[in-house]
């Protein structure tokens, strides 16, 4: 039995290098004979997927609480396939996940935390967090905003200040202010640590 994979998931605010670090990480897995797949929300290819990129690239105006459970439902529309993929020993690299989805909603003070994660519960719970950090003069070294909706400073001060809140045991914190290959590097010593300790255990859930 190969057991389970595992599912790992990269956050953080915007421009900290996720992507580039997901598809770095998927390339050195698959290279290792470790079954890897990578997925990324919001999944705009989807139906509810092309709604949630109308509504980013403001082609669309939406209530705050129709487009947070658009997202949810994004991920829900992922669900079956995630669960079947895992429990077959196949691992997912997944750029942003259920925590990008409470930390940026709840950031519009409409909506509390709590409300935000309730269309959470049940979703496949992340094994692992790798949290990516910068600080401010950091940040402000990488190339600028694009015009999608989010992406203002005042407004991601408040993401990253939800994202504190949200983080427990599964989250590892990364200071991301290296170069690619060592940020890197780090990184896959804590993903291959964890797909060797989940691989006989059962897939959790968000709970209630
Ligand atoms: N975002 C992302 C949300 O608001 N909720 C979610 O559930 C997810 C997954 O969408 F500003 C936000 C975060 C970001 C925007 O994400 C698009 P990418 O990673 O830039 O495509």
């Amino acid at each position: 039995m190969p057991g389970r994979g595992a599912l790992i998931v990269l956050e953080g605010c915007d421009r900290v290098g996720k992507t580039t670090q997901a598809s770095k990480l998927l390339e050195k897995l698959q290279h290792r004979g470790i079954p890897t797949q990578l997925l990324k929300f919001p999944d705009r290819s989807t139906s509810t997927g092309q709604i949630i990129n109308s509504y980013l690239t403001r082609k669309m105006d939406l209530p705050d609480k129709t487009v947070h459970l658009l997202f949810s439902a994004n991920r829900w529309e992922s669900e079956p396939q995630m669960k079947k993929l895992l429990n077959s020993g196949v691992t997912l690299i997944v750029d942003r996940y259920s925590h990008s989805g409470v930390a940026f909603s709840a950031a519009k003070n409409e909506m509390s935390i709590h409300w935000c994660y309730q269309p959470e519960i049940g979703l496949p719970k992340p094994d692992l967090v790798l949290f990516l950090t910068l600080n401010e003069t950091a940040i402000s070294k990488r190339s600028g905003f694009g015009d999608e909706r989010y992406e203002n400073s005042e407004f991601l001060k408040k993401v990253a200040s939800n994202f504190q809140r949200l983080k427990d045991d599964a989250w590892k914190i990364i200071d991301a202010d290296k170069d690619i290959e060592t940020l890197n590097k780090e990184l896959l010593l804590h993903v291959e640590k964890v797909i060797e300790s989940v691989k006989d255990t059962h897939l959790s859930y968000f709970d209630p």
